[in-house]
């Protein structure tokens, strides 16, 4: 029974390039992760050096014995055919926006259509991240672009350092107070 729940606790960590999904998958997890980092070229190598090529595990110990599995998508365009692959059997997605982005707004817009047809059956968190360097948009911005792209429910949404292990955690606990009201506080 343990293994067939556990089985289906998986998140994913999507979002744009350098939000900070294999650096949040590495702030929560409780193992080593496995990352698929390669050397980053055109724009993204503006950025930073590497960029994730196929995807990012890690494990997220429940005090109460279960275990969430955390998945990271790549954030380049190019590799967008893992989102699907990796999406599939997920409970929810913590969608990660770099605030730092020309244009935020767009970009949650576009993942959010993406993922358009995953969110209708499971549930979303948002987390903007960057947001020390780049504090605007303000998140007033991005509820404003969610009431008029009109989701139902309204997803979460937090400032995020995908650094924190207690911001990353935040945005899970929601995403699963959010597929389970009833939860117990873990
Ligand atoms: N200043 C600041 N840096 C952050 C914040 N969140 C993440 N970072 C940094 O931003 C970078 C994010 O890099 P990654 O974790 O590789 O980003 P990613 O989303 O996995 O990117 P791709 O795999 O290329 O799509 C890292 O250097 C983090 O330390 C934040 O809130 N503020
Ligand atoms: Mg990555």
């Amino acid at each position: 029974m343990r293994s067939e729940r556990a089985r289906h606790n998986k998140i994913i960590f999507s979002g744009t390039v350098g939000a900070g999904k294999s650096t949040a998958i590495n702030a929560l997890s409780d193992i080593a992760t496995v990352s698929t980092e390669a050397v980053a070229s055109d724009a993204t190598a503006r950025l930073k050096p590497t960029t994730t090529v196929a995807m990012d595990y890690g494990v997220l110990n429940l005090p109460g014995g279960e275990k969430v599995m955390l998945y990271g998508t790549p954030g380049q365009e190019r590799f967008s055919f893992m989102w699907d692959i990796l999406s599939e059997g997920g409970i929810g997605l913590v969608l990660l926006i770099n605030n730092a982005n020309p244009d935020p707004l767009q970009d949650l817009e576009g993942y959010l259509g993406a993922f358009r047809q995953f969110i209708a059956s499971t549930a979303v968190t948002i987390g903007v991240t960057h947001m020390d360097s780049a504090p605007e948009p303000g998140l007033d911005a991005y509820r404003s672009r969610l009431i008029k792209l009109g989701l139902d429910p309204m997803p979460a949404i937090f400032r995020a350092d995908a650094r924190s292990r207690d911001d990353v955690a935040t945005l899970v606990k929601a995403l699963l107070y959010t597929l389970n009201p009833g939860l117990n506080d873990a």
